[in-house]
């Protein structure tokens, strides 16, 4: 391997998987139905340049961000692809956007009236009017307002109405009641426009993996992208298997023996109740590896083993069966042997959702990347 980082704690990302997640999707999808692969906070914590080329290879049609400066890295880094930003913008981005072919998700006609004047003459911006239809967070609630943004759109040859979205709150839950609603809503937007934009989207991967509905062609794929149920409640319904994509690798890299009554980390916590071997872990809350984790298991040698003691900023120390060599690998999250740590059971252990786990991992956690069945390439933000 291409050693490029210095201490031996890294996530390694498969990218055959995620390829194999977005294939399977495409085939629930009816023709003419388009994918958009959401790439976000650094694609979920996976790396969005490797997670946005992959989803491209696999077939998908747009990208999309929460944020304009997502955007602009992926254009940086040389994605050429449509991006949609998800989130709000300054309308003083208007300009850079269109010029760099970003799309913008536009709520409020005032928004358009500043942009309007920000856009250098020629230009085009490309918008998705996002509508509220139940999630009470950005969007359109009132159909006058649609209306108004509609025929703004319509008479401003600076903007094209590239597409009309909303988001669904519970579309990950066994009750369809508010999902139902939601939808409805959106529809009743839908119904008031005097055309329809190229784009209409409304599912996520819950949505997509549950419903699909003859007024939206286009959904936005997120955590099934990564292998990731978007729920508990939906694991047993999942209409094909997810394959999580990453991994949490560390080494052992420092091991000594204590005697009953030596403690263990910050706070004593750990008081060792006879001769026990404790190996040291380079990884910390520092890297996302947070302090409720204390208690979770690792695995060693394909076998299960306790993190003792409290997690430092840095480190945190696991108690082993005896001793091992300094340089062993320890799997936090992922498979050795028979065994296998999944991202949900972190998330349990955490008290949150896998969503959170994954994005949780830090920046200075390298990451490595699988592709074809080998090790491809290694990404090292903090070196970046
Ligand atoms: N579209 C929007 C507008 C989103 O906010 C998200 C995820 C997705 C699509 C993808 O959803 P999925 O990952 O469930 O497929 N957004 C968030 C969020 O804001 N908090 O958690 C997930």
């Amino acid at each position: 391997m291409e050693t490029k980082f210095h201490r031996d704690t890294w996530a390694e990302v498969n990218l055959d998987n995620i390829y194999e997640n977005i294939s399977s999707m495409k085939k629930r999808l009816k023709t003419g139905v388009s994918l958009f692969a959401v790439v976000k906070a650094n694609a979920y914590g996976h790396g969005d340049y490797e997670v946005a080329n992959t989803a491209l290879e696999a077939g998908a049609d747009f990208l999309s961000v929460a944020f304009l400066d997502e955007a602009l890295a992926l254009r940086k880094k040389g994605i050429l692809a449509p991006i949609l930003v998800l989130g709000a913008s300054r309308p003083e981005s208007a300009a850079l956007a269109a010029g760099q072919g970003i799309s913008l998700t536009v709520f409020d006609l005032d928004w358009l009236e500043k942009a309007k004047v920000m856009l250098e003459p020629g230009q085009v911006l490309q918008v998705h009017v996002k509508v509220d239809s139940g999630m009470g967070r950005i969007g359109i609630r009132d159909k006058d307002q649609l209306m108004k943004v509609e025929s703004l759109l319509k008479q401003e040859t600076c903007f094209n109405f590239q597409g009309i979205f909303t988001h669904f709150a519970t579309a990950d839950e066994i009750k369809t009641d508010l999902y139902e609603k939601q939808l409805a809503v959106f529809k009743g937007m839908l119904s008031i426009l005097t055309g329809r934009p190229e784009y209409i989207h409304a599912a996520n991967s819950a949505a997509s993996l549950r419903f699909a509905d003859p007024e939206w062609n286009a959904i936005r794929m997120g955590i099934s992208m990564y292998g990731l149920s978007p729920s508990m409640e939906m694991l047993p319904i999942l209409p094909f298997p997810l394959k999580q994509a990453i991994s949490l690798k560390t080494k052992v890299v420092a091991i000594k023996q204590l005697v009953k009554g030596d403690s263990v980390s910050y706070g004593a916590t750990y008081t060792a109740e006879g001769n026990e071997w404790i190996g040291t872990l380079p990884i910390g809350y520092a890297d996302g590896w947070i302090r409720k984790l204390q208690g979770q298991e690792v695995l060693v040698n394909g076998i299960r083993v306790p993190i003792v003691g409290r997690i430092c900023m840095d480190q945190c120390m696991i108690k082993l069966p005896g001793p091992i060599p300094v340089g062993t690998e320890v799997t936090l999250i992922g498979n050795d042997g028979n065994e296998s740590i999944t991202v949900d059971e972190i998330a349990a252990k955490m008290g949150t959702i896998n969503y959170e786990v994954t994005c949780m991992i830090g920046a200075r956690v390298p990451r490595t990347y699988i592709k074809d069945h080998r090790l491809n390439h290694v990404r090292n933000f903090i070196l970046e």
